[in-house]
């Protein structure tokens, strides 16, 4: 038996005996449908990382880059709109599911199955690569370049602040919107992440405007940089 179907089963039994974490039930502004919502989102994006194994074994499937131990992620996409752009590292399907949930019309769990499978039917990348990222939802697809996704949210929600200066005919985010990034630790050695966080701190120490929210991922999400 595999790791993946140890944690699998340990899961089952402990969900099924109400055996969970010492914790506060949910408060605040998390009400308890969303934070249900939230679980489902966890779920769903868990069973994605068992279908991709199972797809692979059946030579269906060509991706098993999995998203666990960043379910947590789908707390954030409650947290925002998909009127804020979107950034992601490419372990954060559950960020990707609950934001579907805050629109009608998605199938983003089965859009991730056909780019699984490599099938020209993937909306997001024509079955080319498997990637993150959803037009509707604000989410652009990202390769797997690690860090090469930061200058460009870096240079999004300059956008914005640039946007509100200087209006232009046409405008995608919204005066208010914030841009949200995500990455893995070890991303962060790359220069294209260091070029990026330099670029937000120097932005942030001239007095421009920058809505940037940057999330390193370890073992939870931790805000790592926020401007403005
Ligand atoms: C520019 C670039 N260099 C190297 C790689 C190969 N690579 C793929 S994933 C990875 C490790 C990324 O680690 P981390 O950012 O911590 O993300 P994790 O997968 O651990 O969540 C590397 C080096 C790559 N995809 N892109």
């Amino acid at each position: 038996m595999d790791r993946a179907q140890i944690v699998h089963d340990n899961f089952l039994r402990r969900v099924a005996a109400g055996d969970f974490p010492a914790g506060r039930p949910p408060g605040g502004p998390l009400d308890p449908a969303t934070a249900v919502a939230i679980f489902r989102s966890a779920c769903l994006t868990r069973a994605l990382d068992r279908r991709s194994r199972k797809m692979q074994a059946a030579g269906q499937g060509f991706y098993t880059i999995g998203s666990s131990g960043h379910e947590g992620m789908a707390a954030l996409a409650a947290a925002l709109t998909p009127r804020d752009m979107a950034f992601l590292h490419y372990r954060d399907a559950a960020f990707q599911i609950q934001r579907s949930a805050q629109l009608p019309g998605q199938t983003s769990a089965w859009d991730m199955l056909l780019s699984f499978a490599c099938s020209s039917d993937d909306p997001i990348s024509g079955g080319r690569h498997k990637v993150l990222g959803s037009k509707a939802l604000n989410i652009p697809p990202q390769t797997s370049t690690i860090a090469s996704h930061l200058p460009k949210a870096v240079g999004a929600a300059y956008s914005i602040g640039l946007a509100r200066r200087a209006p232009p005919e046409f405008k995608v985010l919204a005066d208010d919107a914030i841009v949200m990034c995500s990455f893995g630790d070890a991303s962060v050695n790359h220069s294209t992440a260091q070029g990026a966080f330099n670029t937000a701190q120097w932005t942030s120490y001239q007095s421009v405007p920058l809505p940037l929210r940057l999330y390193r991922l370890v073992w939870e999400a931790q805000p790592l940089f926020e401007a403005e």
